[in-house]
């Protein structure tokens, strides 16, 4: 095998059928902590009602909606993480529909 850097990590997310949300690690396993770093967000958007919005809350400045209302389907984006408390939620149900993750 050819050497190189290591890979970036992939995390998935979904939002939706109903009001569900939810961003899992490449084992399958609900994100709580990370390592700072790149990471590959695949979301999977299942319906068109929500949107997938990832935040950070504490330690720094970032704000993307990866997938918007009225878009069904799979994008994928590279997300440098830093230091700080995070957030995935529903831009239009946000006290519903979200999960927290620190960066470490
Ligand atoms: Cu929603």
């Amino acid at each position: 095998m050819a050497f190189s850097s290591a890979a970036t990590p992939t995390l998935n997310g979904t939002v939706g059928p109903g009001f569900t949300i939810s961003l899992k690690d490449s084992k399958g396993k609900k994100v709580k902590t990370l390592k700072a770093g790149s990471y590959k967000f695949v979301i999977t958007d299942k319906a068109d009602i929500h949107t997938f919005d990832v935040k950070q809350t504490s330690g720094g400045k970032f704000h993307k909606e990866i997938t918007s209302a009225g878009f069904t389907g799979k994008k994928t984006v590279t997300i440098k993480l830093s230091k700080g408390k995070w957030r995935f939620y529903c831009n239009v149900h946000p006290t519903e529909m979200f999960g927290n993750f620190t960066v470490n």
